[in-house]
Formats: C-alpha cells, sequence, structure tokens
C-alpha cells in the first residue's frame, strides 16, 4: 500500500482579488490561502509532506463539466478593466473576477487533478490542495459563490474517464451546499455526493429547495445524492460526528468508493463568518481519520472554504497531521448531538432507507413538524466560545482567543515509538517493536491476586502478563502509541492489565471484548471503565448496567455486515460517547467476528484514546496478531465493503441495546422517536 502525503500549493492563486466594494465577497482574500500555507511551516508539517507540483487544468479538462461557452467568458476576464470586470461579475450570485481569476481558477482545478493523479497511481497514499479560487458552488455555465471552476468536479469526472474509476465518494464538509457539485453528477450512480450545509429551511444562501434531504438525485443516480441540511446554527463537534456515524459511514461502506475526494470548506467551524458553526479544529482530524478508513486510504482533500483566519488554518494543520499518520487528538466538549441534528439525521435516513441496504431497518418516517419550526425547547446553543478573558461581543474575536489557548492543548506529543508486541519467544510481526522489558514476576503475581483473579503459575503466562504490564506503563508515558499483545490467557491479562491501567493513572478505560473473555465480576460501576462485550458466551458474572454492556446475537455463519453495523452505529458511537483516554481490544479464542471486521474497528479506534489502543490476543490467533499489526501500524487499511444488509438478529439486538443506553451516551440516538 502507497505510503506519504502530497501537498499542493502555489502561491500565485493569491494573487487575484476583489477590486470594489462588496461585502458579500469581501471575506474571500488572498490571506486564506496564505495563511493556511504559513501555519503548515511553523508546525513543521510541510517539509513531512511530499510535494506536488501544481500545473494548469487543460481546456479538455475544464470542458469535462463546463460549457464552452461559459469557459471563453471566463477566458476574456483576463483582459478586462475594473468596470468590465465588474459587469461580468455582476451576472452571478456572489462571484467577482479579477485578471489573474482564469489563470488562478485553471491552477486550482490544476493542482486538484494532480493530487488524484498521485493518489490513484499510488505515488502517495492522501494528500490536500491548497486552492484558490474555490470550486463546489460553480455550475456548467455560471460562476457562484466565489467558485469559477468546480475543481472536485472535474477532478472526479477526471478519476473516472483518466483512470476507468467505478466509484468516486465526494465528501461536502463546508457549510455552503455544493449546489454545483450535486447538479452535476444528480443522474450518476458512480458519484456519490455527500453535503451538509447550513440551510435553515432554505432561508439561508443559496437558499434552493434541491438542498434539502429529499434531494436524492434523479433517474439513475436515485440514492447518490446525501444532503443533510442544518436547520440551526451552532451545529458542533458532536453533531458531526453523529452524522458520520450513522449517515455517511455506513452508506460510504456499502457504497465501496475506489478514491475519496473531500470539498473541505471550514466555514463550518468555530468563529466563521457565514457558517456559524461551533465545530473546533480537532473535530476535521476525526473527520479525516474516519475519512482515511475507506476507499484504501485513498483520500485527496480539497480546499473551498472557510473564512476565519485562524480557524482555517489551525484545521487545515489538523487535517494534514492526521492525513500525517499522527495521533488523532481527543475531541472537545460535551458528546450530545442537538435536538435539530438529530431531527436532520431522522430526516436524511428516513429518505435514503429505499436506496440503501445499511438503512434497510431504521423503518424511520421523517419529523414532520421539527423543532426549530415549533421554536421548541431545542438546546442547541449559539456559537458561545468558552474561555474568553475581556469582555467581547466579537464572535470572530472570541474564536480567535478560545483557539489561541485551544490550540496549544491540542499539540500532542507524538510517541517515538508507533506500535510494539509482546509476542513469543522467536517471533515476529512486521513494523512492530518486540517488547523485551517485564516487570517482576513477585508484581505481576500480587496484581493478578489483587485483581481477584485466580492465580495462575504457569511461566508463560507471567512473562507475557508482565511485559503487557510493562508496555501498558510505556503507552501510559507516551513512549509507545499502542500495542498488541500474545497471550496464553487473553481472558485474565486483560482483566488485570485492565485495573492495572486506572492504578496507573488512566481515568477512563474502554475494553471491548470478544469471543470467551471472562471480564469478571468484580469490576465496579464507577464510570473509570466501560465493558463491551460483543458475541461469545454470555457472561452471568457481568451485571449489566451503563458501564458494562454485552451484544450478543445468533448467527450462524457470521455476517460481515452486521458487524459493520454494529461498528458504526453501535460500538463508535458508544465510544465516541464515552471518551476514553485507553482502549483495550480483547480477543479470546472462539470469536464470531472475521478478522476483517476486527482490523475495521481497531482502525476506526485509533481515533479514540490519542490513539492509546492495546490489543490483547489470545496466542493461538496468529492470522489475528497479523491483521492487527497492520491496523495498529497503519501500512494497510483492510479493504471493507459491506454490501449485504445486517441480519435481522443483529440489528434487533442492536437497536434494543441503543433504546437502553441512548439517554446516557448521547450519540447512540439518530431518530427522536
Ligand atoms: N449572507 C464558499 O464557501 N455568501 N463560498 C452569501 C449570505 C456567499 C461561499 C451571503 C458565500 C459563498 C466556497
Ligand atoms: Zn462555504
Amino acid at each position: 500500500m502507497a505510503s506519504g502525503t502530497a501537498l499542493l500549493y502555489d502561491k500565485e492563486m493569491s494573487n487575484y482579488k476583489l477590486l470594489w466594494d462588496d461585502p458579500a465577497c469581501a471575506i474571500d482574500v488572498p490571506e486564506r490561502l496564505v495563511s493556511s500555507y504559513e501555519r503548515l511551516k511553523h508546525y513543521g508539517l510541510l517539509e513531512r509532506c511530499v510535494r506536488v507540483p501544481v500545473r494548469e487544468a487543460t481546456v479538455e479538462e475544464i470542458l469535462l463539466i463546463h460549457s464552452k461557452e461559459y469557459l471563453e467568458v471566463v477566458q476574456s476576464t483576463q483582459f478586462m478593466n475594473e468596470e468590465e470586470l465588474w459587469k461580468t461579475s455582476q451576472n452571478y450570485d456572489c462571484a467577482f473576477f479579477h485578471p489573474n481569476s482564469y489563470r488562478c481558477a485553471r491552477l486550482a482545478a490544476g493542482a486538484t487533478l494532480q493530487l488524484v493523479d498521485s493518489v490513484v497511481c499510488g505515488r502517495v497514499r492522501n494528500g490536500m490542495a491548497l486552492v484558490r479560487p474555490p470550486g463546489h458552488h460553480s455550475q456548467r455555465n455560471v460562476s457562484n459563490g466565489f467558485c469559477v471552476f468546480n475543481n472536485v468536479a472535474i477532478a472526479a469526472e477526471y478519476a473516472r474517464r483518466k483512470h476507468g474509476l467505478q466509484r468516486v465518494l465526494i465528501v461536502d464538509w463546508d457549510i455552503h451546499h455544493g449546489q454545483g457539485i450535486q447538479y452535476a453528477f444528480e443522474e450518476d450512480p458512480s458519484i456519490l455526493y455527500f453535503s451538509w450545509h447550513r440551510y435553515e429551511h432554505q432561508e439561508f444562501w443559496p437558499n434552493l429547495k434541491e438542498s434539502n434531504y429529499d434531494a436524492v438525485g434523479k433517474g439513475e443516480g436515485t440514492g447518490f445524492n446525501v444532503n443533510v441540511p442544518w436547520n440551526k446554527i451552532g451545529m458542533g463537534n458532536a453533531d458531526y460526528i453523529a452524522v458520520f456515524l450513522h449517515v455517511l459511514l455506513p452508506m460510504a461502506l456499502e457504497f465501496n468508493p475506489e478514491l475519496i475526494i473531500v470539498s473541505a470548506g471550514y466555514d463550518s467551524g468555530i468563529g466563521d463568518p457565514e457558517g456559524r458553526m461551533c465545530a473546533t479544529p480537532d473535530c476535521f482530524s476525526h473527520l479525516t481519520h474516519l475519512l482515511m478508513q475507506l476507499a484504501e486510504g485513498k483520500l485527496c482533500v480539497v480546499l473551498e472554504g472557510g473564512y476565519h483566519m485562524r480557524m482555517l488554518s489551525e484545521s487545515v494543520c489538523m487535517t494534514v497531521k492526521t492525513l500525517l499518520g499522527d495521533p488523532v487528538p481527543q475531541l472537545y466538549g460535551e458528546m450530545t448531538p442537538c435536538l435539530s441534528a438529530i431531527e436532520s439525521i431522522q430526516n436524511v435516513i428516513a429518505a435514503h432507507a429505499p436506496f440503501w441496504n445499511c438503512f434497510m431497518y431504521d423503518k424511520l418516517t421523517t419529523v414532520e413538524e421539527p423543532s426549530t419550526k415549533r421554536e421548541s425547547g431545542d438546546a442547541c446553543p449559539v456559537p458561545q466560545t468558552v474561555p474568553y478573558p475581556e469582555a467581547c461581543t466579537d464572535e470572530a474575536k472570541k474564536a480567535d482567543v478560545f483557539l489561541q489557548c485551544h490550540m496549544t492543548e491540542l499539540l500532542l506529543s507524538v510517541p517515538p515509538v508507533r506500535t510494539a508486541a509482546v509476542l513469543p519467544p522467536q517471533s515476529l510481526l512486521r513494523g512492530v517493536q518486540v517488547e523485551a522489558s517485564t516487570v517482576a514476576v513477585e508484581e505481576t503475581e500480587a496484581l493478578i491476586s489483587n485483581s481477584g483473579v485466580m492465580l495462575v503459575k504457569e511461566e508463560a503466562m507471567l512473562l507475557s502478563l508482565g511485559k503487557t504490564l510493562s508496555l501498558l506503563t510505556k503507552i501510559l508515558n507516551k513512549q509507545i502509541r499502542n500495542g498488541i499483545a500474545l497471550s496464553p490467557a487473553a481472558s485474565l491479562s486483560s482483566v488485570v492489565a485492565v485495573k492495572q491501567s486506572i492504578t496507573l493513572g488512566f481515568q477512563k478505560v474502554l475494553c471491548i471484548a470478544f469471543g470467551d473473555v471472562d471480564l469478571g465480576k468484580d469490576f465496579s460501576d464507577d464510570g473509570k471503565t466501560m465493558l463491551l462485550k460483543i458475541g461469545g458466551k454470555q457472561n452471568s458474572e457481568m451485571s449489566i448496567s451503563k458501564y458494562h454492556i454485552s451484544l450478543s446475537w445468533i448467527e450462524d455463519p457470521p455476517e460481515e455486515s452486521s458487524f459493520v453495523f454494529a461498528v458504526l452505529r453501535f460500538i463508535l458511537p458508544l465510544a465516541y460517547s464515552y471518551q476514553p483516554d485507553i482502549v483495550f481490544i480483547t480477543l479470546g479464542a472462539e470469536r464470531s467476528i472475521s478478522v476483517k471486521g476486527i482490523s475495521l474497528l481497531a482502525c476506526f479506534l485509533q481515533g479514540l484514546a490519542e490513539g492509546q489502543t492495546l490489543a490483547v490476543i489470545q496466542d493461538s490467533e496468529a492470522e489475528l496478531a497479523e491483521a492487527m499489526a497492520e491496523a495498529l501500524t497503519a501500512i494497510s487499511v483492510p479493504h471493507f465493503a459491506s454490501g449485504t444488509p445486517a441480519t435481522t438478529e443483529a440489528v434487533l439486538a442492536i437497536k434494543q441495546e441503543r433504546q437502553r443506553l441512548q439517554q446516557q451516551w448521547k450519540l447512540l440516538q439518530c431518530s427522536v422517536n
């Protein structure tokens, strides 16, 4: 699998600007590009990327999406005086031309194509293009919303024609609806377009009826256009994550894209004057990380909007840092989606249920009377940036002060070793450092008896556990990011290690166990541990509570799609709601989940706890250990598609547990009734 992250940037794209007074266009300033680039330099991210040169898109490439007449209009702006430029601009909604606009627009589209070439040909794994002008509003015949050529639409069409791709996913996290992309592909089933956008029941620009959730595509493309309208401002991290987990990712895994292109606007973040939303820069790390687990990691991120300089540049940095494989920071704030967001989620699922197996059993109807129309007690907060010192009414300034201190908290120390493993003598795992040190046998024995498990005097077991505990300490000390421990007694090892992590000072430990694992009876219900047992024998000793969760369904043979459903719509929402600071994955014998399924889960789980994951695996499971090593080192991304629906049994079991737990763990909720 390819490695490396491409970065595309040319200062030339900052060499055009608004030449007259127009408040609606004044926010698209050259500084947007320059400050993002300077920030990447500041964090030392630039030199870690592969610099790919920018080129101009050719006329043929532009004509993949735009008409000849429109291209000629844009070309003609090169030689216009200011008055002619102004006149031409007035033919469009929220557009402005400058003598250098044509050149920059060709570079923006060309940079996007260069990025797609680099990723599709495997010269890099992923990458980002910092471009200007943006693209997603522009259409066959029109410029719109600062956009001249539709960079992402051109690139998607190019990926199909030039590289023969059959399925491309476009994720538009800009806060405006990329109606230009929707129009280009609404009849096309080979391009799945997903966009969330500020909508406010059509009161927000561009005020289109077709930006609503019921625009699902047309003709052959029906079901391949996904709109998530936001009917309130103030949407934040929890709302965005909820939509990814409950809506986008299930569809994306079923669609099975060969490439993902992101229309990456950062006007969906806090402090932005256009979006007026609340997401913090760390949220973009998570969105990026979640998408990196699809399409075998082939992810092209392309800049669209973003008008708050600090928010924009810090978020660009978080995105690139994540593409490079750095640990993902903990998500900021309460993990509670607001009522209006849940209504939007429900509506999108209801609208798309006829076309997607993943929504087959949701059985949802649309919300006829949304809370935002009723003006009822929707608790969705208006942007309110938390700690700011001086009395200040300017939202942008508040966000500035907030980000100044928030970003210093996000600067994690990156452990020098990514993955280490406790292995039987003479064995190795690719890309993994073998853990050699161990804690003393007496100490190990003492910890076992303190843990309330039966003391086993078997030498191999004690040695494995001793090393596992040593590895755990190194994870705590940020010497190692994650680890794998092969044990002759996985169940016992993980019980002792989970208990020891609390003693060592971890605050919240998430333990997900598969197969015959006895998590014991004496984990207290104090919130320091969340135990999640999947499949295997029912554990009679384990009492059920909001922190002790057991999920099993009878399925023979086990369906991978049922497990994917459980991962996206149960396990990850729980994990994101709990916000652990270390994650254990315990794999006993007799597991009923496939190796692929478990590696997919392990990949996603690295978005939690800053990637501090410890997988404890029964030593007979060699194949699983290898797959786990690939997942934790990120040497490869498991290829995973789930076209078949989950089984009724699985969905019912999951829904029932979701009902029981959604009051406590709010990200589980995806409908209002
Ligand atoms: N009060 C991009 O983000 N503003 N374009 C309309 C609403 C238009 C944004 C005015 C904003 C266009 C790429
Ligand atoms: Zn935008």
